[in-house]
């Protein structure tokens, strides 16, 4: 399972990590509205230097309350890293957005990925995903990020959060983008109680048996707060671990982090042990 991310090669045949590279002015700030993109940069560079496999490139927050960015603040923000990163590194680079505009422009800046939290449903986000010729993730939420996490429900989570997957898998394929372009993910926190979450963890091998490579996220989310007892997200390491361990194990093939150089030796551990070439001795 190699992915073609806009001539950068993407080797699934192990896990791998993809890093969080936020570019909201809350992070990597100047003081001020700018994202200080030196900063930004340089914390990618590391990443990758830790074992990061994909960076993922955000700029528009999709914390449950947040303010909505339009198109040209978020490519203000993404479109300066995207082209520094591209030159710095030699990993592909993923745009974290939902907006069609962005997808074109970020692509164009040397993005090789787009990770959709909204599985392209945006007026012309696939048309637009079409034509940028890179791989995408899908991913499932239920209701918006202002509202997800009022009253989430489900009679089934992992049959319902599965199906829906597919059937956006199937428009996508009669939109002219092919399956070896698709990534699904479940989307932790996105509209899901602790418990749904939790089946979802517990499900996760349904949604690799579709053949698709599947995307976790699950680092310092509010599940692994609620697990652990851990108010404080930077503090959610031990058990963000723990839930990429549990992923990958499943059959997770891209595991989206915060801590890179972590998750990477965790990730070689669950490889060895799934992997048969370490049987020789
Ligand atoms: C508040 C809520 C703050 C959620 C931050 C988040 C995913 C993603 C995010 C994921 C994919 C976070 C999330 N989560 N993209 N973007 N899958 N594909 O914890 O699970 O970073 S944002």
């Amino acid at each position: 399972m190699i992915l073609n991310c806009g001539g950068r090669l993407l080797d699934l045949s192990r896990p791998r990590v993809m890093a969080v590279l936020n570019v909201t002015p809350d992070s990597f700030s100047d003081g001020g509205r700018w994202v200080s993109v030196d900063a930004a940069v340089e914390h990618a560079v590391q990443m990758v230097e830790a074992g990061a496999a994909l960076i993922d490139v955000g700029g528009e927050s999709t914390r449950p309350g947040a303010t909505p960015v339009d198109a040209d603040d978020e490519c203000a923000r993404v479109l300066p890293v995207i082209e520094r990163l591209a030159a710095a590194v030699r990993v592909p680079i993923s745009i974290d957005t939902s907006k069609p505009e962005v997808m074109q422009a970020a692509v164009a800046a040397g993005a090789g990925f787009i990770n959709d939290v909204r599985a392209l449903r945006e007026p012309g986000a696939i048309e637009a995903a079409r034509g940028c010729g890179v791989p995408v993730c899908l991913m499932h939420m239920q209701g918006e990020p202002r509202s997800m996490q009022a009253a989430p429900h489900y009679e089934r989570v992992v049959d319902e959060v599965l199906a829906f997957l597919e059937e956006r898998v199937l428009l996508c394929e009669a939109a002219g983008i092919g399956r070896e372009r698709l990534v699904i993910d479940p989307g932790f926190g996105f509209g899901k109680t602790l418990a749904h979450n939790i089946e979802l963890l517990r499900g996760l091998d349904r949604f690799a048996a579709t053949g698709l490579p599947v995307l976790a996220g699950i680092s310092r989310k509010a599940m692994v707060g609620a697990l652990t007892g851990e108010r404080v997200a930077e503090r959610r390491l031990a058990g963000s671990l723990a839930a990429a361990v549990l992923a990958a194990r499943a059959g997770a093939r891209i595991l989206r982090v915060h801590d890179a150089a972590e998750t990477v030796q965790a990730l070689a551990v669950v490889h060895a042990v799934m992997d048969d070439g370490h049987r020789s001795d």
